[in-house]
């Protein structure tokens, strides 16, 4: 049918998705994107409001079948962040749900309701006329190739906007198998999760992934851990989540026997996006008698490495690249790492068939991240003996990991000097038991008599870029320590 969804089947009364109460089989799937795609076909990008929904699962799958581009939006990216994206990534229309209330910055694009139900055999396909297809193009689209863009995902840097990161349709089919090789991930499996779907980890992962092999993905709506027990004992075999998930699981088992049984049975606990502490690791494989796996990915590569099922699973390691995947760890200078010794440390480089092809519209950007075609991750690692990885840290400080979120300081101290409280700003990733690391704001305030709240800088954070990239905790000096060059030491202020 297509290398990304061989496994859809327009006959199949299995379950493929379910959202809460709702839920679609194989065949309802393949009838409800498949109408929708017939609408969409030979449009050149469309955004996607990527609640965590059936429509968002039913939208994406539509996209990719008519070999659209598919840009998805954070619902909560304030407006700042959003006019950036929608004017970076110029989709022609927005695919949302039907009930969904949109904000001002998308009222100029065409709005398509995203249909959960198929359009019936005598109606128009789609219910709706087609998505006008640019000026010049040919009638009827050609079918999509390897190279071309499947999805647009905007992630941060250190400084400025979010980047457009496109992910080509090989990218993903080849990540995707290889974690089912690595996982022995098959048709049989029931994945379960409640992470976000406008990132790698939850759409990609979570819901293609799932899609791609034939099984069913159970989408919790929101993260809670009474969800995922009660998933996983009804039918669930894996559970995806990031680090912090993980931590308030941990935090739940001691007096949850019925989350510690459900658990045990599952047949694998994937954690990823950040580091998973030991304490955590063990505190889970003591209650359950189960250990959690890492994987190791980032958006412009998807994975490149992780524990494998019939491997044995490390604390703190990430496992061995994945098949397909080539993987170096080089030195400063670029000299490039020849040592399996658990101790030398140099930044990881990957190359292969799984990586992006640049970020939109920025070939500076693009041309930076990569030595010749090994992609740069910023990742700093040792490998052991057995070639498996174990990440010690990040090259620039300026980005912080927070619930599994990549946020760049940057991008947030330009937010905050908006504000006209605020007359300098630096931030910081501080480490937080639960977020991993939680951000830090250190302000001079205009006026120092009269500094703002710190719950109207987090407000402002929230609304201009996103809720996740708020500071958690604000901190108000008389002055930046900064060296003779003026640059602000972020050291002295406790981070980086
Ligand atoms: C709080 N809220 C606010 C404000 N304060 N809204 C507006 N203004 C404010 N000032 C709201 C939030 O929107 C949210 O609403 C609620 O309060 C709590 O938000 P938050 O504090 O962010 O939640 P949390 O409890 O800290 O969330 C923890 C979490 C979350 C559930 C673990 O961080 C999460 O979902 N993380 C997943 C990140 C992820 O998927 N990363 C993948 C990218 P409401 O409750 O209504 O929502 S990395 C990747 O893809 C690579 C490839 C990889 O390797 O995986
Ligand atoms: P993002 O750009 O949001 O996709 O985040 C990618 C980054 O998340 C990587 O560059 C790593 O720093 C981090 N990351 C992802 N998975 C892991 C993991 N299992 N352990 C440690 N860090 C991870």
């Amino acid at each position: 049918m297509s290398e990304l969804f061989p496994a859809l089947d327009p006959a199949s009364d299995r379950p493929a998705l379910r959202f809460g109460e709702r839920g679609l089989t194989h065949g309802e799937l393949t009838a409800a994107a498949g109408s929708l795609a017939a609408r969409l076909g030979g449009a050149s990008r469309v955004a996607l409001w990527a609640t965590p929904s059936l429509e968002t699962a039913v939208g994406v799958v539509a996209a990719l079948l008519a070999g659209v581009p598919v840009v998805p939006l954070n619902p909560r990216t304030g407006e700042r962040e959003l006019a950036h994206i929608v004017a970076d990534s110029v989709p022609v229309a927005v695919l949302a749900g039907a009930g969904d209330t949109l904000p001002e910055a998308l009222g100029r694009l065409e709005r398509i309701d995203i249909p959960v139900a198929a359009a019936g055999p005598s109606s128009p396909p789609g219910g709706g006329r087609p998505v006008p297809a640019p000026p010049g193009a040919a009638a009827g689209p050609p079918a999509p190739g390897p190279l071309d863009p499947a999805l647009i995902v905007y992630t941060s840097g250190t400084t400025g906007p979010p980047k457009g990161a496109v992910l080509p349709r090989r990218a993903i089919a080849a990540s995707l198998d290889a974690l089912a090789d690595a996982w022995a991930w098959t048709d049989a499996d029931v994945l379960v999760h409640g992470l976000p779907l406008f990132h790698v980890h939850g759409l990609i992962l979570g819901v293609l992934g799932p899609l791609h092999r034939g099984g069913e993905v159970r989408h919790l709506g929101r993260f809670s851990v009474e969800g995922v027990a009660r998933e996983l004992s009804d039918g669930g075999t894996m559970l995806f989540g990031v680090p912090t998930m993980y931590h308030r699981i941990a935090e739940s088992l001691p007096g949850d026997p019925e989350l510690a049984k459900a658990l045990a049975g599952a047949r694998l606990l994937v954690s990823g996006s950040a580091a998973l502490p030991l304490h955590d690791h063990e505190r889970i494989a003591e209650a359950t008698g189960r250990r959690v796996i890492e994987r190791y990915g980032m958006t412009e590569t998807l994975m490149n490495t992780s524990v494998r099922v019939d491997g044995t699973p490390r604390p703190g390691s990430v496992g061995t690249p994945l098949r397909g995947v080539e993987l170096r760890l080089v030195e400063e200078d670029g000299a490039e790492i020849t040592a399996f010794d658990g101790e030398t440390i140099g930044e990881i480089q990957v190359r292969g068939e799984h990586l992006f092809t640049g970020y939109l519209n920025r070939p500076d950007a693009t041309e930076a991240a990569f030595d010749g075609d090994w992609f740069r991750t910023g990742d700093m690692a040792v490998r052991d003996e057995d070639g498996s990885v174990r990440i010690v840290g990040r090259k620039a400080t300026d980005l912080i990991k927070s619930g599994g979120y990549k946020i760049g300081a940057g991008e947030i101290e330009n937010a905050l000097l908006d504000h006209p409280g605020v007359r300098e700003a630096a931030v910081t990733g501080e480490p937080d038991p639960d977020l991993g690391e939680r951000v830090v704001a250190w302000i001079v305030a205009s006026d120092t008599r009269t500094p703002p709240g710190e719950d109207e800088l987090a407000d402002h954070v929230a609304a201009q870029l996103a809720p996740h990239k708020r500071p958690r905790e604000v901190r108000f000096l008389d002055a930046l320590p900064r060296n003779d060059m003026g640059k602000i030491m972020k050291r002295s202020l406790g981070g980086g």
